[in-house]
Protein backbone atom coordinates (compact mmCIF):
# COMPACT_ATOMS: atom_id res chain seq x y z
CA UNK A 1 0.00 0.00 0.00
CA UNK A 2 1.56 3.31 -1.38
CA UNK A 3 0.40 7.09 -0.28
CA UNK A 4 0.43 9.78 -3.39
CA UNK A 5 1.51 12.91 -1.56
CA UNK A 6 1.24 16.26 -3.39
CA UNK A 7 3.56 18.52 -2.33
CA UNK A 8 4.50 21.77 -4.12
CA UNK A 9 7.77 23.58 -3.12
CA UNK A 10 10.47 22.01 -0.58
CA UNK A 11 12.35 25.50 0.51
CA UNK A 12 9.33 27.16 1.60
CA UNK A 13 6.01 25.64 1.55
CA UNK A 14 5.85 24.28 5.57
CA UNK A 15 2.65 22.59 4.86
CA UNK A 16 4.14 20.23 2.36
CA UNK A 17 7.26 19.88 4.89
CA UNK A 18 4.06 18.60 7.12
CA UNK A 19 2.99 16.41 5.06
CA UNK A 20 6.49 14.76 3.87
CA UNK A 21 7.19 14.36 7.72
CA UNK A 22 4.40 12.89 8.68
CA UNK A 23 5.36 9.60 5.85
CA UNK A 24 8.68 9.99 5.99
CA UNK A 25 9.67 9.94 9.90
CA UNK A 26 7.04 6.95 10.19
CA UNK A 27 8.49 5.10 7.59
CA UNK A 28 5.28 4.64 6.12
CA UNK A 29 5.01 3.82 2.31
CA UNK A 30 4.65 7.20 -0.09
CA UNK A 31 5.18 8.41 -3.72
CA UNK A 32 5.87 12.48 -3.93
CA UNK A 33 4.48 14.20 -7.19
CA UNK A 34 5.65 18.33 -7.54
CA UNK A 35 3.14 20.40 -8.04
CA UNK A 36 3.55 23.78 -9.68
CA UNK A 37 3.04 26.18 -6.47
CA UNK A 38 5.12 29.27 -8.09
CA UNK A 39 4.36 27.99 -11.45
CA UNK A 40 0.64 28.96 -11.60
CA UNK A 41 -0.37 25.66 -13.15
CA UNK A 42 -1.41 24.34 -9.22
CA UNK A 43 -4.96 24.23 -9.79
CA UNK A 44 -4.38 22.34 -13.17
CA UNK A 45 -2.10 19.83 -11.51
CA UNK A 46 -4.60 19.50 -8.78
CA UNK A 47 -7.83 19.49 -10.93
CA UNK A 48 -8.11 15.33 -10.42
CA UNK A 49 -7.86 15.42 -6.88
CA UNK A 50 -10.49 17.42 -6.35
CA UNK A 51 -12.06 19.25 -4.41
CA UNK A 52 -7.95 20.09 -3.40
CA UNK A 53 -6.70 23.73 -4.26
CA UNK A 54 -3.99 23.54 -1.90
CA UNK A 55 -0.60 21.77 -0.94
CA UNK A 56 -0.15 18.81 0.34
CA UNK A 57 -2.97 16.65 -0.76
CA UNK A 58 -2.82 13.14 0.33
CA UNK A 59 -4.58 9.74 -1.72
CA UNK A 60 -4.28 7.22 0.04
CA UNK A 61 -4.39 3.35 -1.31
CA UNK A 62 -7.98 3.09 -1.35
CA UNK A 63 -7.86 6.47 -3.77
CA UNK A 64 -9.51 8.49 -0.77
CA UNK A 65 -8.35 12.22 -0.92
CA UNK A 66 -7.21 13.87 2.10
CA UNK A 67 -6.78 18.61 1.10
CA UNK A 68 -5.33 19.22 4.25
CA UNK A 69 -2.69 18.52 6.61
CA UNK A 70 -4.49 17.95 9.39
CA UNK A 71 -6.81 15.70 7.74
CA UNK A 72 -3.61 13.97 6.25
CA UNK A 73 -2.09 13.40 9.77
CA UNK A 74 -5.76 12.30 11.37
CA UNK A 75 -6.49 10.04 8.44
CA UNK A 76 -2.51 8.33 8.83
CA UNK A 77 -3.12 7.43 12.31
CA UNK A 78 -5.95 5.70 11.69
CA UNK A 79 -4.93 3.55 9.14
CA UNK A 80 -1.32 3.30 10.54
CA UNK A 81 -1.88 2.25 14.31
CA UNK A 82 1.28 1.16 15.17
CA UNK A 83 3.50 3.41 13.47
CA UNK A 84 3.84 6.09 16.45
CA UNK A 85 2.68 8.79 14.79
CA UNK A 86 1.23 9.99 18.92
CA UNK A 87 2.87 8.96 21.52
CA UNK A 88 1.28 5.94 23.01
CA UNK A 89 0.41 7.67 26.64
CA UNK A 90 -3.27 8.78 26.65
CA UNK A 91 -1.89 12.45 28.41
CA UNK A 92 1.23 12.70 26.26
CA UNK A 93 -1.22 11.80 23.40
CA UNK A 94 -4.13 14.64 24.59
CA UNK A 95 -1.46 17.38 24.80
CA UNK A 96 0.58 16.34 21.56
CA UNK A 97 -2.75 16.46 19.76
CA UNK A 98 -3.54 19.41 21.46
CA UNK A 99 -0.22 21.13 20.30
CA UNK A 100 -0.98 19.65 16.55
CA UNK A 101 -4.21 21.36 16.57
CA UNK A 102 -3.15 25.07 17.87
CA UNK A 103 -0.15 25.51 15.14
CA UNK A 104 -2.56 24.13 12.43
CA UNK A 105 -5.28 26.64 13.22
CA UNK A 106 -2.96 29.40 14.94
CA UNK A 107 0.60 31.31 15.43
CA UNK A 108 -0.99 33.70 12.39
CA UNK A 109 1.55 37.02 13.26
CA UNK A 110 4.57 34.49 13.06
CA UNK A 111 3.78 32.55 9.64
CA UNK A 112 2.42 36.03 7.90
CA UNK A 113 5.41 37.81 9.26
CA UNK A 114 7.98 34.58 8.86
CA UNK A 115 7.75 32.74 6.04
CA UNK A 116 9.18 29.70 6.37
CA UNK A 117 12.15 29.66 3.84
CA UNK A 118 15.27 27.08 4.15
CA UNK A 119 17.92 28.44 1.53
CA UNK A 120 19.83 30.83 3.90
CA UNK A 121 19.01 33.06 6.66
CA UNK A 122 18.27 36.44 7.36
CA UNK A 123 19.99 39.10 9.17
CA UNK A 124 18.42 41.43 11.13
CA UNK A 125 15.19 40.80 11.31
CA UNK A 126 13.30 42.43 14.09
CA UNK A 127 10.19 40.40 15.85
CA UNK A 128 7.33 42.34 16.40
CA UNK A 129 5.08 42.44 19.69
CA UNK A 130 2.78 39.97 17.89
CA UNK A 131 5.34 37.53 16.77
CA UNK A 132 7.09 37.53 20.21
CA UNK A 133 3.79 36.57 21.80
CA UNK A 134 3.27 33.76 19.16
CA UNK A 135 6.76 32.83 19.94
CA UNK A 136 6.24 32.93 23.75
CA UNK A 137 3.51 30.42 23.24
CA UNK A 138 5.11 28.18 21.59
CA UNK A 139 7.70 27.79 23.56
CA UNK A 140 5.08 27.65 26.67
CA UNK A 141 3.76 24.53 24.49
CA UNK A 142 7.35 22.98 24.21
CA UNK A 143 8.59 23.52 27.61
CA UNK A 144 5.17 21.63 29.35
CA UNK A 145 5.71 18.86 26.58
CA UNK A 146 9.49 18.25 27.61
CA UNK A 147 8.98 18.86 31.28
CA UNK A 148 5.49 16.20 31.37
CA UNK A 149 6.54 13.91 28.44
CA UNK A 150 10.16 14.41 26.86
CA UNK A 151 12.42 12.16 28.65
CA UNK A 152 15.77 11.51 27.65
CA UNK A 153 14.71 12.19 24.02
CA UNK A 154 15.58 15.38 21.91
CA UNK A 155 11.93 15.39 20.53
CA UNK A 156 8.76 17.15 22.66
CA UNK A 157 7.24 14.07 23.87
CA UNK A 158 10.79 11.88 23.19
CA UNK A 159 10.00 10.01 20.69
CA UNK A 160 9.53 11.78 17.77
CA UNK A 161 5.72 12.59 16.76
CA UNK A 162 3.37 14.61 14.51
CA UNK A 163 3.94 17.38 17.18
CA UNK A 164 7.49 17.64 15.84
CA UNK A 165 6.45 17.35 12.54
CA UNK A 166 4.03 20.46 13.15
CA UNK A 167 6.28 22.52 14.26
CA UNK A 168 9.49 21.29 12.67
CA UNK A 169 8.43 24.78 10.31
CA UNK A 170 8.30 26.61 13.09
CA UNK A 171 11.94 25.00 13.76
CA UNK A 172 12.93 26.57 10.79
CA UNK A 173 11.76 30.30 11.07
CA UNK A 174 12.96 30.56 14.42
CA UNK A 175 16.33 29.55 12.25
CA UNK A 176 15.88 31.55 9.19
CA UNK A 177 14.95 35.03 11.03
CA UNK A 178 16.85 34.32 14.26
CA UNK A 179 13.81 34.48 16.48
CA UNK A 180 15.14 35.32 19.63
CA UNK A 181 13.99 32.07 22.03
CA UNK A 182 15.32 30.47 25.51
CA UNK A 183 17.80 28.30 25.04
CA UNK A 184 15.80 24.84 26.11
CA UNK A 185 13.89 26.06 22.33
CA UNK A 186 17.27 26.46 20.49
CA UNK A 187 18.20 23.38 21.53
CA UNK A 188 14.96 21.72 20.16
CA UNK A 189 15.48 23.84 17.10
CA UNK A 190 19.06 22.49 16.96
CA UNK A 191 17.82 18.77 16.92
CA UNK A 192 15.19 19.68 14.06
CA UNK A 193 18.04 21.19 12.24
CA UNK A 194 20.35 17.85 12.79
CA UNK A 195 17.51 15.73 11.45
CA UNK A 196 19.00 13.98 8.32
CA UNK A 197 15.45 13.98 6.74
CA UNK A 198 14.87 17.94 7.51
CA UNK A 199 18.49 17.85 5.52
CA UNK A 200 17.46 15.88 3.04
CA UNK A 201 14.31 18.07 2.16
CA UNK A 202 17.00 21.09 2.14
CA UNK A 203 19.27 20.02 -0.08
CA UNK A 204 17.11 18.70 -2.89
CA UNK A 205 15.28 22.44 -2.41
CA UNK A 206 18.15 23.59 -2.85
CA UNK A 207 18.24 22.48 -5.91
CA UNK A 208 15.82 24.66 -7.41
CA UNK A 209 16.14 28.27 -8.62
CA UNK A 210 13.42 31.33 -7.93
CA UNK A 211 12.90 34.33 -10.18
CA UNK A 212 11.47 36.11 -8.66
CA UNK A 213 11.93 35.24 -5.12
CA UNK A 214 8.94 34.23 -3.20
CA UNK A 215 8.82 36.32 0.04
CA UNK A 216 11.71 38.77 -0.09
CA UNK A 217 12.85 40.78 2.54
CA UNK A 218 14.69 44.34 2.77
CA UNK A 219 17.57 42.50 4.65
CA UNK A 220 21.14 41.16 3.99
CA UNK A 221 21.87 37.47 3.75
CA UNK A 222 23.39 34.95 6.28
CA UNK A 223 24.36 31.03 5.76
CA UNK A 224 21.89 28.78 7.13
CA UNK A 225 23.87 27.01 9.94
CA UNK A 226 26.60 24.53 9.29
CA UNK A 227 26.72 25.64 5.47
CA UNK A 228 30.33 27.35 4.74
CA UNK A 229 30.30 30.56 4.54
N1 LIG B 1 -4.81 24.32 5.92
C1 LIG B 1 -3.98 23.82 4.83
C2 LIG B 1 -3.06 24.91 4.37
C3 LIG B 1 -2.29 24.52 3.13
C4 LIG B 1 -1.67 25.74 2.45
O1 LIG B 1 -2.04 26.90 2.71
N2 LIG B 1 -0.69 25.44 1.58
C5 LIG B 1 -0.06 26.51 0.81
C6 LIG B 1 1.40 26.18 0.55
S1 LIG B 1 2.37 26.11 2.03
C7 LIG B 1 -0.74 26.63 -0.52
O2 LIG B 1 -1.08 25.64 -1.14
N3 LIG B 1 -0.91 27.88 -0.97
C8 LIG B 1 -1.47 28.15 -2.26
C9 LIG B 1 -2.76 28.86 -2.18
O3 LIG B 1 -3.25 29.16 -1.07
O4 LIG B 1 -3.31 29.14 -3.27
C10 LIG B 1 -3.22 22.58 5.34
O5 LIG B 1 -3.06 22.44 6.55
O6 LIG B 1 -2.82 21.74 4.52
Amino acid sequence: MTYELYIGDRTFSSWSLRGWLMLEKFGLPYRTTMVGLYSDTMQADLAHLAPARTVPVLRTAAGHVLTDSFAMAETLVEENLDAGLYPSDPAARALARSMVAEMHSGFHALRDACPMMMAFCWDGFTASQAVRADLARIEELWDLARTRHGGDGPWLFGDYSLADVFYAPVAMRITAYDLPVSSAASAYVAAHLDDPAIKAWRAEGLKRSYDPWPYPQNLAQKPWPGDAR
